[in-house]
């Protein structure tokens, strides 16, 4: 299950105590402190509830200041991580010198809107005096709230918990996952699974949608159809399907299906039972209710012309065998509808670092079940920035079976298709 939760940054020079403050805020050695300017590398995160704040992800990373080439793979993951974060934490060490540092950081925060709080971070007490000339140093300090205090003493902790407390306001929003469920109706979640399957659970999306409907009080049945019988028009397994449909009867108000079994559900499903899939069903609830956007990326698959390259986006690292969505049945739709456009692939949490992303006339994102929705917000933000469309896996699937198709799984979240798909390029 996913926790919504706000991703809090910590961010400074080497050596400002940023990690000195990680622990003080976790009460643990989350990180390892040490006087070594360049000690954190990779960042750090911990899960914590915060009182008053709710489940946070709190994430202490690297300074931004080593000169070095490994300084700079730091430097760059520091700066994803921000991207992701809902509030930025910057320690400054007011005795230090050269805010050059600080000054990007900040620069970056507003350029990305971030709410940026500045931790004064004394290694004794009689440096507060310097942070006027830091002030004057980095004059957009003035726009940030700042405290001061010792990362290393337990007892500044409550202090800088009311700090954030009374100065970030938290826009994380909860996205229904399945807004249009009803009270005592059955919903189909047809779930074909193969060899890509965990032997025992779920995947995430399904268990996600069987618990949302039990909390709403819906009803939900699980179904397993069998893929390649149903490929293959066996009447038993189309039996099977329509047995189960009738046994619900009018009480079935919607199906979900694994967005590969689209050509079958397309053709199986009553029309008057509303359809959906679960790749649709996650990058809505992951994109914080931005489904919309991913349809309108949908419409460059009407104009991909030979030479065009597409990325497919996974956002994680499954093992990936036989038929899989992202390696092995996307790119064969590619291939057959769309000859000689060119596929390359992203898999894995990281994104931004991929250079090249404006090459893309399309990027295909995956239903993204194992990321943040600030981590796909991200995504998109970067996107939208460099003006590359973007759209899912269960859209492509359902438009694959046509534009008809395309509207049935839309239907059930309030998105008519466009009624003339705009072309681009
Ligand atoms: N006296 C004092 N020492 C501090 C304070 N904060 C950090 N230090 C010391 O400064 C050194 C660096 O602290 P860290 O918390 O590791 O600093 P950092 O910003 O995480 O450093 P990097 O990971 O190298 O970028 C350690 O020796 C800490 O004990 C403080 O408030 N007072
Ligand atoms: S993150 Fe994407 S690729 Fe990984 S399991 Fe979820 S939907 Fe599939
Ligand atoms: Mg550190």
């Amino acid at each position: 299950m996913i926790v919504i939760r706000d991703q809090i940054g910590i961010f400074g020079k080497m050596n400002a105590g940023k990690s000195s403050l990680m622990n003080l805020l976790t009460q643990q050695a989350t990180s390892i402190v040490d006087a070594t300017p360049g000690t954190t590398a990779d960042a750090k995160a911990a899960l914590q509830e915060i009182h008053g704040l709710g489940p946070v992800k709190l994430v202490d990373t690297a300074g931004i200041d080593e000169r070095t080439g490994l300084g700079g793979k730091k430097r760059q993951q520091a700066m994803t991580v921000l991207k992701e974060c809902d509030l930025v934490l910057l320690v400054v060490n007011p005795a230090t010198v050269g805010f050059e540092p600080e000054q990007v950081i900040l620069e970056a925060a507003r350029e990305l809107d971030k709410q940026l709080l500045v931790v004064y971070n004394l290694f004794d007490p009689s440096h507060a005096a310097h942070t006027a000339a830091v002030e004057h140093a980095l004059p957009l300090l003035r726009f940030h709230r700042k405290i001061t205090l010792a990362a290393v003493d337990a007892g500044c902790r409550q202090e800088l918990l009311h700090f954030v407390r009374a100065n970030f306001v938290s826009k994380t929003v909860r996205t229904d996952l399945l807004p249009f469920a009803r009270r005592d109706a059955f919903f189909l979640l047809n779930i074909p699974m193969d060899d890509e399957t965990p032997p025992e659970r779920l995947l995430r999306p399904q268990a996600m949608a069987e618990a949302e409907l039990t909390r709403r009080w819906a009803w939900p049945v699980c179904y397993r159809m069998d893929l390649a019988k149903a490929r293959a028009d066996d009447p038993d397994e189309r039996r099977r399907f329509e047995t189960i449909v009738a046994r619900l009867g009018d009480n079935l108000q919607g199906i979900i299906t694994d967005s590969q079994a689209m050509d079958i559900m397309n053709r199986w499903t009553p029309a008057t039972i509303p359809l959906t899939t679960f790749s649709i069903m996650m990058i809505n609830f992951v994109s914080q209710g931005r489904l919309a956007d991913f349809v309108r990326g949908a419409a460059v698959l009407d104009s991909l012309q030979p030479g065009d390259r597409i990325l497919i986006a996974e956002a994680c690292n499954h093992s990936r065998i036989a038929e899989d969505i992202g390696t092995v049945q996307i790119p064969a739709l590619i291939r057959r509808r769309w000859p000689g456009v060119m596929i390359d692939h992203n898999f894995g949490r990281e994104f931004q670092a991929n250079g090249t992303l404006n090459r893309y006339r399309l990027v295909i994102h995956c239903g993204g079940c194992m990321i943040s929705p600030q981590k796909l917000l991200a995504r998109i933000r970067d996107l939208d920035v460099i003006g590359v469309p973007y759209t899912n896996y269960g859209i492509v699937l359902a438009y694959a079976q046509g534009r008809e198709a395309l509207g049935k799984v839309l239907a059930p979240w309030g998105i008519p298709l466009p009624t003339s798909p705009r072309k681009t390029g």
